[in-house]
């Protein structure tokens, strides 16, 4: 598969560019700030865009990994890191939830290489869920996706427990109905959640997550019809080689690694793998936002960086209700 080499230094450039003019945009009484770091880190965001350049060159499955790690961080306990925290004998922690089973060690792994070239430049004052919050943001832009301005100073959570996750995370077994209950109680609107789905634009899902829809879909007949019968064999006949459950589809199977509105006009043309992304045009809730945004790249990207923003101040926590963490995969306090 070929990954788009965007330009990067331009897009770089454009980033440092339009921060200045946003930067008094956000004062939603979160305590956040746009230069939080600006006295006591001031490289953090040039450090972040280097480490998550350098990373997604290599790694092209890096940006997409670090959106959906961003969302499972914010959808459980707030955007608070809580899902950067391994489990230890003291204390099983979200991402041991099975459905964190996919998150791939990728996202991981490129939030802990920034923290370590933080560390080096200004020791215990980025927190992890910062790193993680600005990351998602630089790899979004990286890969052709609209910019939106990212708040600082939350503070890394002092609680991750596998049994938070259950219920606060979407699934792609779940009715429309059940998924737009699930975002607002989150505070989403119908159309926020069908803008923030945009981000299937970009991705995987491994076979167990539409299996059911391919070979089991009804007693009279075993594929989604609704499926593109094309698609539909594809999916079967990679499946059927899934001995290990690491085959996984693209998301926008047209093009897997842009971050544009082609998934939405995938839906449909029957080219959407999970039964989720499809329900986005079966339900009169949903269907018209859907159609917008196909029909309209700059409406999708406009309604994304805007939602994504909301996204990203999520009952963060500021003061002392966290810490600054000194490795993103344990509490400060080992015994906690
Ligand atoms: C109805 C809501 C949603 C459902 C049911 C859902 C479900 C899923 C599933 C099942 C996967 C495949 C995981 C795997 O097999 O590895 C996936 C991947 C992904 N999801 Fe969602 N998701 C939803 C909303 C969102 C939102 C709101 C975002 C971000 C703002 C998001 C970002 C992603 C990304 C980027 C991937 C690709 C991950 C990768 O390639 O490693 N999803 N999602
Ligand atoms: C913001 O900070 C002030 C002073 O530190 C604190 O009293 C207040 O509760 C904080 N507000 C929020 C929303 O966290
Ligand atoms: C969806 O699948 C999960 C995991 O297989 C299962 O635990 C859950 O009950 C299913 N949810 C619905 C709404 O069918
Ligand atoms: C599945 O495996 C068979 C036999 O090894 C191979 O011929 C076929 O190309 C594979 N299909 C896919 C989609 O990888
Ligand atoms: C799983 O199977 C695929 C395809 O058959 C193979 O390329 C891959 O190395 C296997 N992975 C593991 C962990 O066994
Ligand atoms: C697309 O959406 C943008 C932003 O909402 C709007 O300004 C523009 O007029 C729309 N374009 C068309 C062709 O409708
Ligand atoms: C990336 C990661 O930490 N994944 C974990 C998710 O949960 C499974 C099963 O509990 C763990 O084995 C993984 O290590």
């Amino acid at each position: 598969m070929a990954f788009s080499s965007t330009p990067l230094l331009f897009l770089l450039f454009m980033i440092s560019m339009v921060i200045p003019a946003f930067s008094k945009s956000n004062n939603k009484n979160n305590n956040l700030s746009i230069d939080y770091y600006k006295k006591t880190c001031p490289d953090f965001g040039r450090i972040v865009r280097e480490q998550i350049q350098e990373k997604q060159s290599k790694q092209p499955t890096t940006a997409a990994g670090t959106l959906r790690l961003f969302l499972h961080d914010c959808m459980v306990e707030g955007c608070d890191g809580s899902v950067l925290v391994a489990s230890n004998s003291f204390n099983k922690a979200e991402r041991d939830a099975d459905i964190n089973l996919s998150l791939p060690g990728d996202a991981f792994d490129v939030v802990a290489r920034i923290k370590t070239m933080l560390e080096l430049s200004c020791p215990n004052v980025v927190s992890c869920s910062d790193i993680l919050a600005e990351a998602t943001r630089d790899l979004v832009v990286m890969q052709g996706g609209p910019f939106y301005t990212v708040p600082l100073g939350r503070k890394d959570g002092l609680v991750s427990k596998v049994e938070s996750v259950e219920g606060n995370l979407p699934r792609s077994n779940m009715t429309m109905d059940q998924i737009l209950k699930l975002f607002a109680a989150k505070g989403f609107s119908a159309k926020e959640m069908v803008a923030l789905m945009g981000a299937h634009t970009i991705g995987f899902a491994h076979c167990t997550e539409f299996k059911d829809r391919i070979y089991k879909y009804s007693k009279t007949t075993p594929t989604d019809p609704e499926i593109n019968p094309k698609y539909a064999e594809a999916l079967k006949s990679m499946c059927a080689n899934d001995t290990n459950g690491t085959m996984s589809a693209f998301n926008d199977v047209l093009t897997p690694n842009k971050f544009d509105n082609m998934y939405y006009k995938n839906l449909p043309r029957g080219l959407a793998a999970l039964a989720s992304d499809h329900a986005l045009i079966k339900d009169s809730r949903t269907k018209g936002f859907a159609e917008l945004y196909a029909a309209n790249q700059t409406a999708f990207f406009d309604d994304f960086a805007r939602a994504m923003e909301k996204l990203s101040v999520l009952h963060v926590k500021t003061g002392n209700a966290g810490e600054v963490r000194r490795r993103c995969d344990s509490f400060n306090d080992l015994m906690t």
